[in-house]
Order: C-alpha cells, then sequence, then structure tokens
C-alpha cells in the first residue's frame, strides 16, 4: 500500500509560523476503498468530494481581527435529537505532532496508519468531528495555547473559534449531544463543571450551556452515539477509580437537562486503559461502539449493544501493540 508510512517527500512542513495541513487527498483515497463496504449514501457523498479533492496547505495566524471567543450564556433548546450513527476513523497524535489516520474496516478494527502530517506536538486539545460535507467529512478542533482552531478537512477554511480555552482541562467531542444538528464540543472546566457548546455546519460554536455539575472526578468524557437504543446520544465517562458510568441522554440541549440520573454502571477497572474514545459504529452494525488502548499497547473494540444495563459486549482486540505511542487518540 503506497499510503504506508507517509507521503514521498511529504506535503507538510511545520513551519515557526502555524502551518498545519490536512491530506485530503489521501484520505479520500483511503475512504474509496472504504466505500466498497460502508453505506452506499457515505460512497456517493464521497465520490462528490473527489471532484474537488486536493492536497491542501493551510496556515494559521490569530489575529487581532479574529472573531471573538464565542462563549455566552445559556441558550434555549436545540432542535429534536438527531441520533445517525457515524462511521469515523481513529486519529492518533505522537509526541513529535505527527496526526496519523486509522480508517475502521467497518467490520470491527482499522486499517494501517495514513500519516496526514505534522505541526501538532503543541496542541493541548484536540477533537474531531463530522460536520462538513454534509456530516461526512472529518474536520478538527485543535488547542494551542489558549486558542481554539478548527480546521475543515477539505481544508476550505481553517478559522480561529476564539481565546480563553485554556481555562478547561477537558476538551472532547459532544457528538450531537442535546439533540444539536452538528456535533458540537464538551468542555470541563477547573471546577468540575461541563459545558456543551452547540455545533453549526460552518465549525463556529454556539454559546456554552452549563450540561451538568460534578465531573471534576472523571478523566475521560465520551459523548458520541446512542448507547441506550432509544435514538439519544448519550454520555460516557471514566472516573479517577477505573469506574465506567453511562449518563443516558435527553435529547434535549437544555440547561443541566441534557442527561438523566440514574446514571448506569457501565463496567469497572476501565482505568489500565489510556484513551477511551467514540469514533462512531467501527464495525458497521448500526450501533456506537466505544475503542480503548491500554497502558500495554493494546488496543480494544466493545462493541455497543444498544442495551442500557448492558452497553457493551466483551471486549475485542483490534490492535496488538503499540498504541502507547500515541499521546492523544480521538
Ligand atoms: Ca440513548
Ligand atoms: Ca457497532
Amino acid at each position: 500500500m503506497f499510503i504506508r508510512g507517509g507521503w514521498p517527500g511529504g506535503f507538510v512542513t511545520p513551519a515557526p509560523a502555524r502551518v498545519f495541513a490536512l491530506v485530503s487527498l489521501v484520505r479520500t483515497f483511503v475512504r474509496m476503498l472504504n466505500s466498497f463496504i460502508r453505506p452506499m449514501s457515505r460512497a456517493v457523498m464521497r465520490a462528490a468530494g473527489l471532484a474537488t479533492a486536493a492536497v491542501l496547505v493551510l496556515t494559521v495566524t490569530a489575529s487581532a481581527s479574529s472573531p471573538a471567543a464565542v462563549r455566552g450564556s445559556a441558550q434555549a433548546a436545540g432542535p429534536a435529537a438527531t441520533a445517525g450513527v457515524p462511521v469515523l476513523p481513529l486519529f492518533g497524535r505522537k509526541a513529535d505532532g505527527h496526526l496519523y489516520d486509522y480508517e475502521p474496516l467497518g467490520t470491527g478494527g482499522v486499517r494501517q496508519a495514513v500519516d496526514l502530517g505534522g505541526g501538532f506536538a503543541d496542541a493541548t486539545a484536540m477533537v474531531q468531528n463530522e460536520i462538513s460535507d454534509n456530516g461526512a467529512g472529518v474536520d478538527l478542533y485543535y488547542r494551542m495555547g489558549g486558542t481554539l482552531y478548527y480546521t475543515a478537512e477539505r481544508g476550505a477554511e481553517t478559522k480561529v473559534i476564539g481565546g480563553g480555552w485554556d481555562m478547561y482541562n477537558l476538551l472532547v467531542t459532544a457528538g450531537k449531544l442535546g439533540g444539536g444538528p452538528y456535533p458540537g464540543l464538551l468542555a470541563r472546566d477547573t471546577a468540575g463543571v461541563l459545558w456543551l457548546y452547540p455545533g453549526q455546519a460552518n465549525g463556529v460554536l454556539g454559546g456554552r450551556v452549563r450540561a451538568g455539575t460534578g465531573f471534576d472526578s472523571m478523566d475521560r468524557i465520551v459523548s458520541r452515539g446512542d448507547f441506550t437504543g432509544d435514538g439519544k446520544i448519550d454520555l460516557i465517562v471514566r472516573t479517577t477509580g477505573g469506574t465506567l458510568y453511562l449518563y443516558p441522554g435527553t435529547g434535549t440541549g437544555v440547561v443541566d437537562a441534557m442527561v438523566q440520573l440514574p446514571r448506569i454502571v457501565a463496567g469497572t477497572g476501565w482505568n489500565i486503559y489510556n484513551a477511551v474514545v467514540s469514533t462512531g459504529d467501527n464495525d458497521g452494525d448500526g450501533k456506537a461502539d466505544l475503542i480503548a488502548s491500554d497502558t500495554a499497547g493494546a488496543l480494544w473494540l466493545f462493541k455497543g449493544t444498544g442495551v442500557a444495563a448492558t452497553p457493551f459486549a466483551t471486549r475485542v482486540q483490534i490492535g496488538t501493540g503499540g498504541w502507547q505511542a500515541f499521546n492523544t487518540l480521538f
């Protein structure tokens, strides 16, 4: 496979300035392969994207003219829940700043890595959200210092979302928690308050809404997929003690009412894992799954069952080793 190990010569040259790149052409090729085993609707969207696929290098510089930080008071409830199950790649960032793309096999597991390029060594948070390309694109949010940036997959735009984001000690995708039409961000502040920033079509985030309090003892938070079978996006958290909890989503974006209690114990002993993420439906059965890497470097798939009481099946190993080399999986 010519994609192994990156592109000869490399497209990406991290410069003193903030130069980032996404090698969309490589991803498009991999996605062509995947299109044979993924739903036709996604294949059609991807084929449409081929016409304009190109190697794009983007220069990002924070400027005084950039939009002000989008952070406001609570807003009214969003539209009704739309709980489609995305099929997304797994991304990993290594200490040298390179970002690697692992496309799903479609039957459980991931393909060989595609090196998307470097320049992300100093990013203190990285999030993927499926926004562009009618929800088929994989777009990035990343934080450098206190500034949050957004880059659409096909590189049409990179923008500054705002400053002051270093007030949060955890940033992850919100998926469509709260029932919004686009995936947003979840941010936790130092007081343990969890905030939802609703997503929008252009990547800009809406005013934050408080999702809940008391999340300071959670060291992993996942929100992508319906794990209870009711069509509403749920929240998964892991405590520092290793207990995995499922908070059923309510499908509304109302303050402190996005998830319902009581929470459900989804597992214990999960502190053997470095990373716990969801890339949607990894094995193609229509139900969202979890992927976790353990401290020994193995990668595991926890297939979602859609049953609240027992939301995940027995783990299946999908990576044999070396996954600890990533300091961020998302
Ligand atoms: Ca649910
Ligand atoms: Ca699945």
